[in-house]
């Protein structure tokens, strides 16, 4: 799995008036940005994912506050807390994602490669599992 998933640190410009990051088309992320979105006002004990994506790759940043991801591969899983803004979690395809644990007021930026495309969505886990087997 550590190929598909990785922290990956944000340019930080640091100021006495407080601290700016920046993110560009493939910098730091390794693709081209075609969907921006962000979850916020979310009710305490929530949990949201449940999903693999079968092409798109996406950057989630926990631009306020902190909550868990839990990845699972075929054959392994593991589980990520974000909690800072110039730390992002990259998940490439054919990875499952929950979210959980959101602490609160938190907010999650997810920066995607792909434009909103339900076919693009494994939403069942053993479709996953079977979508992965494929040949
Ligand atoms: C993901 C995690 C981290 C849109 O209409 N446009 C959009 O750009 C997106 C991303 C979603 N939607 C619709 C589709 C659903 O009717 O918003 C609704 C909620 O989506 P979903 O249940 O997939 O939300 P999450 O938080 O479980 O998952 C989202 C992303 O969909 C997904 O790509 O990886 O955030």
């Amino acid at each position: 799995m550590d190929d598909k998933v990785r922290i990956i640190e944000i340019p930080k410009i640091k100021d006495h008036r407080g601290n700016l990051s920046f993110i560009t088309n493939m910098n730091p992320i390794p693709f081209k940005i075609n969907n921006v979105f962000y979850i916020y006002d979310i009710p305490g004990g929530s949990e949201r994912g449940g999903h693999a994506h079968k092409k798109l790759q996406q950057l989630l940043i926990p631009l306020s506050g902190s909550f868990d991801v839990v990845l699972k591969d075929l054959t392994t899983e593991k589980t990520m807390n974000l909690n800072r803004p110039d730390k992002g979690l990259y998940i490439g395809p054919l990875i499952w994602r929950e979210m959980k644990n959101f602490s609160s007021g938190s907010v999650c930026l997810v920066i995607a490669s792909l434009e909103y495309d339900e076919t693009d969505y494994l939403r069942d886990y053993n479709e996953f599992i079977e979508y992965k087997l494929k040949p």
